[in-house]
């Protein structure tokens, strides 16, 4: 290592010793040349200061209420066309059962995001909100990435903030984190060309921000994007952090390359994983989570990412569709049992959470959470 970097190195590691913020440049480095396991020392560090030997999980499971979708993301491999034989669209009495499904499992959460079908209009999606939460009141909707938000406010006319009080009306109690991708303009322009760009994104978080809503952030990694594109990425959510507070975590995700327009493009190695999850973890200060979503990363990764700044698992996901699409080689679930074998085994203390990151007690599938959170 040159006298230089050596110099950087130690100036990064007193300013994370002493709770500073890091820069743009700082984050260069740490992607480009730093040492993996320094660079998880670090990170760990912070994770440990943010939540002690705690790994987070919930209890969860996912629903894309359809496939068909408007636009083309060159990285997806889950939407399909009206008359494609794998399009389908949920009917309220699948609605249902997927939700009471959750609910004998013990779920405190159902996690909602899918496909923009251009034959249904808005009152379409306020019902599939609207069905969950009567069908499962004590069960925490987290529903629509800011493109559907946008697609709901382009069909109707109407602005964002009253689409997202006519959801949360509906029984919507937080947003998950997609639709991110990489916020430089250029990159979106080759990956995801007609959906919402990041100003649109920012917008729709702000705006639920302001409403009371806790929402999530994600940054998709490992496609044509270079190194400044994802330190740019994570700045600007930095930066909205600063204003709102309103995010919770953030979620590395890695590009799955199977069954999508980008199959050429190697998908990211478990050293590339825990590089993200280690950079994510000191560039955002102001952020308390960093998940590894292990149905993406793999189990064994996901293990490791919990001494390099991950302390979140996700949950258990039963239906996860995006990656299994795209190729991903996970369980489609977990039961809650395996999920505490994998932080044990990693030397982690499971501490199962509900949305809002409040401690669960639990007692079989009945649960509630902890006093005073
Ligand atoms: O926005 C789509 C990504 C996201 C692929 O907030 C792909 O708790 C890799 O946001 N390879 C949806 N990634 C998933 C998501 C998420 C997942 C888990 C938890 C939370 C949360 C949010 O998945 C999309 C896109 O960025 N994606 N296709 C693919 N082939
Ligand atoms: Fe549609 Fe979402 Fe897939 Fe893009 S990522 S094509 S918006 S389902």
């Amino acid at each position: 290592m040159s006298t230089t970097a050596a110099s950087q190195l130690d100036s990064i590691t007193d300013r994370i010793k002493h709770g500073e913020r890091l820069t743009f440049d700082d984050g260069l480095y740490l992607e480009r040349e730093a040492d993996l396991h320094v660079l998880g020392r670090l990170a760990n560090l912070v994770r440990e200061k943010k939540n002690g030997n705690v790994a987070w999980y919930n209890t969860n499971i996912h629903l894309n209420p359809t496939n068909v979708c408007v636009y083309r993301c060159r990285f997806c491999a889950f939407r399909a066309d009206l008359k494609d034989e794998k399009a389908y669209t949920f009917s309220d009495e699948m609605l249902r059962e997927r939700i009471l499904e959750g609910q004998s499992g013990g779920a405190t959460e159902i996690h909602v995001v899918g496909g923009l079908h251009h034959r249904k209009k808005f009152d379409w999606y306020v019902n599939v909100i609207r069905t969950l939460h009567e069908t499962c009141p004590e069960i925490h909707i987290k529903a629509w990435t800011p493109v559907e938000i946008h697609w709901f406010s382009f069909i109707t006319k109407k602005p964002i903030e009253w689409i997202l009080e006519q959801m949360i009306d509906a029984g919507l109690g937080s947003m998950p984190g997609g639709g991110a991708e990489i916020f430089d303009p250029e990159v979106r322009s080759q990956i995801c060309e007609h959906k919402a760009d990041s100003s649109v994104w920012f917008d729709v978080h702000r705006a639920a921000h302001q409403l009371g809503l806790r929402s999530n952030a994600t940054m998709l990694y490992g496609h044509v994007e270079d190194v400044s594109h994802r330190i740019d990425h994570l700045l600007r959510l930095r930066e909205l952090q600063d204003e709102t507070g309103g995010f919770q975590t953030y979620i590395p995700l890695a590009f799955h390359p199977e069954n999508t327009e980008l199959d050429h493009i190697r998908k990211p190695d478990g050293l590339f994983d825990l590089r993200m999850v280690a950079v994510g973890r000191l560039m955002l200060d102001n952020f308390d989570h960093v998940k590894a979503y292990w149905i993406m990363m793999g189990e064994q990764t996901a293990q490791l990412a919990l001494s390099y700044g991950a302390d979140d698992l996700d949950g258990t996901v039963v239906h996860e569709l995006i990656y299994h699409d795209a190729g991903a080689k996970t369980p489609e679930g977990k039961t809650v049992e395996q999920l505490h074998n994998l932080i044990h085994e990693a030397g982690r203390e499971p501490v199962e959470r509900d949305t809002l990151y409040r401690r669960v007690i639990r007692d079989g599938r009945n649960w509630t959470v902890a006093a005073g959170q």
